[in-house]
């Protein structure tokens, strides 16, 4: 197990299906990247297993974006957990109840819940308008969760959920570069760190890629 400490501002999106080429991309962009998130394509492609090895990089973040029923919810996060993954990702709008149910497993394993408030596909505003996304950011706020997603497509939204949530919250934004998303504009809203996966995995030089987001990010400071 890892902390996730802010250095870069960089989470990378490994959603490639091959161990192989996982590892590879990740070794080459490890000084780039404070952490990297696994979710479906990797896990179904290679099998949970793969976590133990990324952790040995960098800190992992589980993107299985939890939906269910407290007890469900918690046998998810403690195999996620059991498995090496430093967080997980986790949806809001399930209630107060599942989503206390995931802080508390996280806790119990001294790790981190993200809940997802805001998605940033075009259509990701569709049922989560802006009065439930903030009300998914304040509830994710009560429950201890350590931060939220929002979109790096939208960074006015990003501001808005950062208004909602202050200081103590992490946010971490997906949307850059693919989805048209900037990486310093995400951030200038508020972002702690975005998440970029085809720009920097589908990269000819993946690591010049990662290297050239984290300078964009420096540049702020
Ligand atoms: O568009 P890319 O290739 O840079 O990848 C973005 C990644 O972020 C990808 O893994 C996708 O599943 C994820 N994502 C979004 O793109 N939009 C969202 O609203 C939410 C996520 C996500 O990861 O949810 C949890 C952070």
């Amino acid at each position: 197990m890892s902390e996730i400490h802010r250095k870069t501002g960089v989470i990378l999106a490994l959603d490639v299906t091959k161990k192989e080429e996982a590892l590879l991309i990740s070794k080459e962009v490890a000084g780039f990247v404070d952490a990297i998130k696994i979710g479906y394509p990797l896990v179904l492609g290679t099998g949970l297993s793969i976590a133990k090895d990324l952790s040995k990089i960098a800190p992992v973040i589980a993107d299985f974006k939890v939906a269910d029923i407290p007890n469900t919810d918690r046998l998810i996060c403690e195999h996620v957990f059991s498995a090496g993954c430093d967080a997980v990702i986790v949806q809001g709008f399930t209630g107060s109840d599942s989503l206390m149910e995931c802080v508390k497993t996280a806790n119990e394993f001294q790790r981190k819940v993200f809940v997802v408030a805001e998605m940033s596909h075009p259509g990701g505003d569709y049922f989560f308008t802006d009065a439930v996304s903030k009300e998914i950011a304040a509830l994710a706020k009560k429950a201890g969760a350590f931060g939220i997603v929002a979109p790096a497509t939208r960074p006015e939204r990003v501001k808005e959920l950062r208004a909602v949530i202050g200081k103590d919250l992490k946010i971490i934004s997906p949307g850059v570069g693919a989805q048209g998303g900037s990486a310093a504009d995400t951030i200038k809203a508020g972002a702690d760190w975005v998440i970029v996966g085809r720009s920097i995995y589908g990269a000819k030089d993946p690591k010049a890629e990662a290297e050239k987001i984290k300078k964009e990010i420096e540049k702020l400071i």
